[in-house]
């Protein structure tokens, strides 16, 4: 059995995979887990980040898309991972001086913690998209690491531990629009301030499903075979972007090498609150919650642009399926 590093979360959202199914990744028989206006002033919550918080319970930063259409960050709790209690007011956001840079905008938030700080990594607003980068212990303190890269730049998401003394961040650069190109990067820091060393990890293939885009998507677990990352990829239609999601395996030492990585989606839209939404087909993996002891994992993922929705698979599952359809183009 593959082996993963990381922390138990028994009572995280389960449900085994139905009888007769051939993709790796199942869906919550109870999608969505979060519906239409979950909260005052909110349209809309979708592409959040949920980690395992205190008292075994949960706490989450949300893309909550607040009825003027500008999205913002809240916060959430939850005994469950399933039913949550949301902030009324977007998070704030203060620098190292206590001077308050709340963002005019922020977007796809992933949450990652390390050595007991939780990290937030955002869309933000620095004349134009780029990477916000902010520390938390309680969920009600944000403190900013200013602007971490230059613009434009979106997807970043960083890893639960530092590899070779340095902490490491994918992230994809991208346009100032909706963006018709994107590979993802690797970048490495002593101290989250200051970001360097870029290298290429991965960009599209000629598997249509992955032929316009890609970026990171969950923070990477980490197996004994190699750092698990799940990321969106996108193809192009007459009727616009369609979003899937796909995994690979990465180098445990040196991450920016592709070690397996799927020719097929692992989950790509079906469902009707997949297909018909604010953005019509999307599914956009953000957050992974993995119990070590079994490697199960609950993936949350944004439908649509619309709801949260979640899927489930184990690391063996997934990690079996991308060796067995391996991309020709690594
Ligand atoms: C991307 C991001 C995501 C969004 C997706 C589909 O560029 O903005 O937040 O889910 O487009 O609209």
């Amino acid at each position: 059995m593959i082996k993963v590093k990381g922390v138990a979360i028994p009572n995280m959202p389960w449900e085994d995979k139905p009888a007769n199914y051939d993709m790796p990744m199942w869906r919550y028989s109870k999608n969505p887990v979060i519906g239409r206006n979950p909260v005052e002033n909110v349209a809309r919550i979708f592409n959040s980040a949920v980690v395992p918080y205190k008292n075994g319970e949960f706490a989450g930063v949300f893309r909550a898309e607040t009825k003027n259409g500008v999205p913002y960050l809240y916060t959430g709790f939850s005994k469950d991972g399933l039913n949550w209690n949301f902030s009324k007011e977007a998070i704030k956001i203060y620098d190292s001086k206590g001077k308050d840079v709340s963002p005019n905008y922020a977007y796809d938030p992933r949450v990652v913690p390390i050595d007991g700080v939780y990290y937030v990594i955002w869309c933000t607003d620095f004349c134009g998209a780029s990477l916000g980068i902010a520390k938390t212990t309680d969920f009600e303190h944000f403190e900013s690491f200013d602007n971490p890269f230059l613009p434009f730049n979106r997807n970043g998401v960083l890893f639960p531990r530092k590899v070779n003394g340095k902490y490491l961040m994918l992230s994809r650069p991208s346009d100032s629009g909706h963006t018709p190109f994107g590979d993802v990067f690797l970048s490495e820091s002593p101290d989250m301030y200051y970001w360097g060393r870029h290298k290429h990890v991965f960009g599209t293939t000629k598997d249509w499903w992955q032929s316009v885009k890609t970026g990171a998507g969950c923070a990477p677990i980490e197996t004994d075979e190699g750092w698990l990352l799940f990321y969106h990829a996108v193809t192009g239609t007459c009727s616009g972007f369609v979003y899937s999601i796909g995994a690979a395996l990465l180098d445990l030492e040196d991450p920016s090498k592709v070690l397996h990585r799927c020719k097929n989606f692992i989950l790509t839209p079906e469902m009707e609150y997949e297909e018909r939404g604010f953005v019509a087909n999307v599914v956009f993996p953000v957050a992974a919650l993995t119990d070590a002891p079994t490697g199960r994992i609950a993936l949350y993922y944004g439908a649509a642009d619309t709801y949260t929705a979640l899927a489930f698979t184990t690391v063996e599952e997934t990690i079996n399926y991308i060796k067995k359809y391996d991309c020709e183009n690594k």
